[in-house]
């Protein structure tokens, strides 16, 4: 498993609270202002299984690049099979994250369990904790694709 740090943000006041999951592209836009959606909202930030987004995601090189907007996060990333999970019981990250800094995050070659088929539906589910203790929750559609798609991360943020 490997971390990489990008840009961090320069302008901290511009971003709004929480964070974003930027690749795989999450659900839905959990800090729109005109929803109901709140990412205290446990599983799923409130977003619901038909709203918006779908992206096609690589077993092999599996990559999550986030915007994090508070200066240090607790985080964990965990997978549902199935359409419409609420059963998020693989964790990608067996160690917990402790990220310091805010701005763009993306881990890559997350390991992903070796059965699982090409075309399979899955959710990806990104948790922070802050100082509170509370959690923070976001996700993101992904069916499988067992073939390496060389995308760069880095480029795509
Ligand atoms: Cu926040």
């Amino acid at each position: 498993m490997r971390a990489v740090f990008l840009i961090p943000f320069a302008v901290i006041g511009l971003v709004s609270a929480h964070f974003q999951v930027e690749y795989p592209v999450w659900r839905a836009d959990s800090l729109a202002e005109n929803t109901t959606y709140s990412q205290w909202d446990y599983p799923c930030a409130g977003v619901p299984y038909s709203a918006g987004n779908k992206t096609e995601w690589p077993i092999e090189g599996a990559s999550v690049a986030l915007d994090l907007h508070h200066p240090w996060t607790y985080l964990y990333i965990n997978l549902g099979l199935g359409e419409n999970t609420t059963n998020f019981n693989i964790s990608l990250t067996p160690q917990l994250l402790n990220v310091t800094g805010s701005g763009n995050f993306c881990i890559t070659d997350l390991p992903v369990p070796g059965t699982i088929a090409d075309g399979q539906a899955a959710t990806i589910q990104v948790v922070t904790n802050g100082e509170s203790g509370s959690a923070l929750y976001n996700v993101s559609r992904a069916p499988w694709r067992p073939v390496w798609n060389d995308i760069d991360i880095s480029a795509s943020v």
